[in-house]
């Protein structure tokens, strides 16, 4: 064993957002910065003797020369065992399972999930706990903190290993075990669902689209999909993951995901078609000529999961981040089981899963997910989605439909206004939340606000309070408006709108999204001044 100790000063800002720490490469790339970090995760996470960490990546651009780092800087601090996914990939759900599957103390994430990658573009590491889920912010609080007064990191110098090459090999005391990145993944999802109703539905012509957008998921979609399901090859496009993701965002949404889109609007479009993200935790549903939001998403797979062999004898709750849509809700009622509304961001459902009060989470930006890990996972819900076709033999249009006219319709978009100036961006927070005592009874147009507040979070789990989670604009009705600022971007601040309204099962259901939201969109711009303020005259990306 060969310790080298690297003394080092602190840098400022790294603090973990809603998914980590996310910066731009450059930045991670400065000598030390994701060494302060990393050795600032490891100085304060709870772990025993004998410890395991795994280690993945979604591929980008720099992760090999993190991961080679962290597996050093493992063995220096104690580790006995570093699992790592082949050429340093695994997709975030996998990374999860890999996690709970092998008694992990907890595990590196490296990832920046849907943002672009490649030398002027964006990294990120996330650190998650033994249960495969993200670090809470108790854990990630106390990793800042370190951050800031960090004076050295650690690190091996003996021994090597070969990230491609499956097999183990020894750093100083610690065994490095390079892992099939997919294997362990794909038989965790043979377990969940209903795999030869799928292949029924394949050989009676069923058809789809996977575009795995030049990230992780593809090796993961081609082995479930066409080798394991039988979809024919093709099925899975853009499928090899590329370090720059081919110069795309890796971000499936109707503006990032546009040929899929497309496809799936055209006259010869297959039965459905998906698409996920740079990690592989977001999902994105289209069937032939009917786009699904991932709220809906979300309330439709809850109110058909029991279709599932995993989800048979019924779902324990139905968890949803706070600006998500309510349509879940309405599901969960019918269900009778209790529905839980939490802050933005993977972390705060953990608890609940663990308790066993939740079954179902989702967040509105395409992230949906069960317990069968810890993070919310794209791949589940696409074969959720097929589990759930193949069974009732139905297309996503009927399916949609069928729900909506039982349950009502929440109409949904999200409107994100880009690397806006940081300033201008908390100047309208703070004087949108000065005015919120202000606004009940006031009118818009045709909307009366009936309620406005800051939203707070106290977890049912372990009481813990999460304050200042997004400003709640509730209308009479049923309708909203929801203002917050990303925790995910690198670049200025990014002020997200998240417009819903309700149509219930008698009323206008079967509308077209803008012109049913065009009223919130105006009420949305006089409450909060966006225009005033950030000179935007309209959001960079709808979703
Ligand atoms: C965004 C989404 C949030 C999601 C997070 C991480 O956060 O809104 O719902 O959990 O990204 O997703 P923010 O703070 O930028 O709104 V991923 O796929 O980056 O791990
Ligand atoms: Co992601």
């Amino acid at each position: 064993m060969t310790i080298i100790t690297h003394a080092t000063t602190p840098f400022d800002g790294q603090k973990p957002g809603t998914s980590g720490l996310r910066k731009k490469v450059r930045v991670f790339a400065q000598a030390g910065y994701a060494e302060n970090f990393i050795q600032s995760v490891f100085d304060v996470v709870e772990r025993g003797a004998g410890a395991t960490l795994v280690i993945g990546g979604d591929g980008r651009f720099h992760n090999r020369v993190v991961i080679a780092r962290a597996i050093r800087m493992a063995a220096a601090n104690g580790y006995a065992r570093v699992l790592v996914g082949q050429g340093g990939i695994l997709s975030t759900p996998a990374a999860s399972h890999v996690i709970r599957k092998y008694g992990a103390s907890g595990g590196l994430i490296l990832s920046a999930s849907h943002n672009p990658a490649g030398p002027d573009e964006d990294f990120g590491i996330k650190y998650n706990i033994a249960n495969g889920g993200p670090a809470p912010e108790a854990v990630t609080d106390a990793i800042f903190a370190r951050t800031k007064s960090i004076d050295r990191w650690l690190e091996e110098d003996a021994g090597s290993f070969d990230l491609d090459a499956i097999g183990t090999s020894m750093v100083g005391a610690m065994v490095v075990q390079v892992i099939d990145p997919v294997a362990d993944y794909a038989d965790l999802m043979e377990s969940l669902f209903d795999f030869s109703a799928i292949r029924a539905a394949v050989a009676g012509g069923f058809r789809m689209i996977f575009d795995a957008m030049s990230a992780v998921t593809g090796p993961y979609a081609s082995e479930i999909l066409e080798r394991r399901l039988g979809f024919p090859a093709g099925t899975v496009r853009n499928g090899t993951p590329l370090e720059d993701f081919g110069g795309h965002h890796p971000d499936p949404n109707l503006v990032h995901a546009r040929e899929l889109y497309d496809a799936m609007m055209a006259d010869d479009a297959p039965d459905f078609g998906a698409a996920s993200d740079g990690d592989g935790d977001r999902n994105l549903i289209i069937g032939r000529g009917r786009f699904i939001t991932p709220s809906d998403s979300l309330a439709m797979l809850a109110a058909n999961a029991h279709l599932a062999p995993a989800y048979a004898s019924g779902l324990k709750g139905i968890a949803r981040s706070m600006p998500t849509s309510a349509a879940a809700d309405r599901v969960a009622e019918a269900l009778g089981i209790p529905s839980f509304e939490t802050p933005t961001g993977w972390k705060f459902f953990g608890n609940l899963l663990d308790a066993g009060m939740a079954t179902i989470c989702g967040e509105e930006s395409a992230g949906t997910g069960s317990d069968h890990v810890r993070e919310k996972d794209g791949l589940w819900a696409v074969l959720l989605w097929l589990n759930i076709l193949a069974v009732r033999g139905i297309s996503v249009d009927a399916l949609a439909r069928e729900h909506w006219a039982r349950f009502g319709r929440n109409y949904y978009a999200r409107h994100d206004y880009e690397a806006v100036d940081s300033a201008a961006a908390n100047a309208l927070m703070a004087e949108l939340t000065a005015a919120l005592p202000g606004l009940p009874g006031r009118t818009f147009g045709s909307l009366i606000v009936a309620a406005a507040d800051s939203f707070t979070y106290a977890d049912p789990v372990d009481g813990s309070v999460s304050a200042n989670q997004g400003l709640r604009i509730l209308f009479e009705g049923g309708s909203r408006v929801v203002f917050r600022l990303s925790g995910t971007g690198t670049e200025g601040a990014t002020l997200r709108v998240y417009l819903e309204r309700y149509e219930p099962a008698a009323g206008a259901i079967a509308a077209e999204t803008p012109a049913m939201l065009a009223d919130l969109i105006l009420a949305a711009d006089q409450i909060a001044g966006i225009g005033r303020h950030t000179g935007r005259t309209r959001p960079d990306v709808v979703t």
